[in-house]
């Protein structure tokens, strides 16, 4: 599959406003990007560490896929990103291997990535996000 890094990994908070400062004041990160993701129902915020992110989660709609989590499993780890190149072929091998898609095309997220998850039921219950930054050669 060759991934080449870790991306992001999202965290699913209440409220971005009460979990920014934990992430800054104890952690010592710094948020540098907040963005609302409409079609997923999302607010994110964004910090750096090393190569990744950490992106949380706060659920704009309680029916969305970030507010059905925290209804049904509370806050916390939501899911891992791994960045890939050719992400359109990457979807079709691993499809091709029985894994289950939730998209079959990558779409667009937050920051402007392609991206495309794997459903948790077959990827050992870890939400399972595959991004490409086509922009980062720009
Ligand atoms: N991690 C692991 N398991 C999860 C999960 C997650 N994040 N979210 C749901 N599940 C589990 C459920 O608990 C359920 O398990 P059980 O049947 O054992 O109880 C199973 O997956 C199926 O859940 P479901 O209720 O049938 O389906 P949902 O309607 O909750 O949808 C999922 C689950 C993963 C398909 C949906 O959340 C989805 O499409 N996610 C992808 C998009 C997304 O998460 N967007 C938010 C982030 C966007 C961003 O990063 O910008």
């Amino acid at each position: 599959m060759e991934l080449s890094h870790i991306e992001h990994i999202g965290i699913a908070v209440k409220s971005l406003e009460e979990a920014i400062p934990y992430y800054e004041d104890i952690l010592g990160l710094k948020c540098y990007a907040i963005e609302e993701v409409k079609d997923q129902k999302v607010k994110t915020a964004f910090f750096m560490i090393g190569q990744t992110k950490i992106e949380l989660l706060e659920p704009t709609d309680p029916q969305g896929p970030v507010g059905k989590f925290i209804e049904k499993r509370g806050e916390g780890l939501h899911h891992i990103a791994f960045a890939v190149n050719g992400l359109e072929e990457k979807l079709k091998k691993v499809e091709g291997k029985g894994v289950r898609l939730i998209d079959q095309q990558p779409r667009k997220g937050a920051e402007g990535l392609d991206i495309a998850f794997l459903h948790p039921k077959s990827t050992f219950g870890t939400l399972t996000e595959l991004c490409e930054n086509k922009n980062k050669n720009k």
